[in-house]
């Protein structure tokens, strides 16, 4: 039996790993807080133990992983011995592996552009339009990335991002979009239709909403 934690912080990236634990049909233990001032709380950051301080940290006996990326790796190569969540296939594991570099060093690095512009920019530049033109700005990239979601979707006919089931490159870059269009970073539901239809097929997935109950998420 594993002896798995998943250190979560309610409305993270963390719901990435409680998603594939699910899919992997894998016993895991939530430990989950709550946010305080946006950040995660003291004493997250003590019981995960780690000076980075973020979520997701996994748990498992004595091995500590974080970076939500590098936890999906661990997990597929350990707990998937039938490699559906990564497949052996080369082409369709190195697409794979391009979603889950994607949904960090990708999305969340032109969506999480926008949010700092909001958090660190001067008062002044919210009432003088600097904040308006420079979030413009950043939205170009975060438009071209669900362009390319949306194309990549449409190629592989709409449901899953790799294959005809659902994959880590799944697993990985939902949570970046659900960010994206719930906090308004450069991009709405309704857009792109693809993109909409496929995190309806993500949001209605049974291991899904298995982890969405187990861990009280919600963006
Ligand atoms: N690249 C990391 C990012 C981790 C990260 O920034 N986590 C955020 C939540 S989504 C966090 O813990 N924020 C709390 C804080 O900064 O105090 C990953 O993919 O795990």
């Amino acid at each position: 039996m594993p002896d798995i934690t998943l250190y979560f912080l309610q409305a993270s990236r963390s719901i990435r790993i409680a998603w594939l634990l699910e899919e992997l049909g894998v016993a895991y233990r939530v430990e989950a807080w709550e946010r305080e001032n946006n950040k995660a709380p003291a004493d997250f950051k003590a019981a995960a133990g780690t000076a980075l301080g973020k979520a997701p940290v996994l748990r498992d006996g004595e091995l500590t992983i974080l970076e939500s990326g590098a936890i999906t790796d661990y997990l597929v190569e350990n707990y998937d011995p039938t490699h559906r969540l990564l497949p052996l296939d080369t082409a369709q594991r190195s697409k794979v592996r391009q979603w889950i570099h994607a949904a960090e060093g990708t999305f969340m690095v032109h969506c999480l552009a926008i949010t700092y512009a909001r958090w660190f920019s001067s008062p002044s530049s919210k009432t003088n339009g600097d904040l308006e033109t420079l979030e413009k700005g950043l939205a170009i990239n975060v438009q071209k990335d669900l362009d390319w979601l949306e194309e990549e979707l449409q190629a592989n006919g709409g449901d899953w991002l790799v294959g005809k089931d659902v994959t880590a490159a799944d697993t990985m870059v939902a949570f970046s979009v659900q960010f994206i269009f719930a906090r308004g970073l450069g991009g709405q539901r309704g857009r792109w239709k693809g993109v909409d239809r496929w995190l309806e097929n993500v949001e209605g997935r049974e291991a899904y909403k298995r982890a969405v109950e187990k861990t009280g998420h919600k963006l």
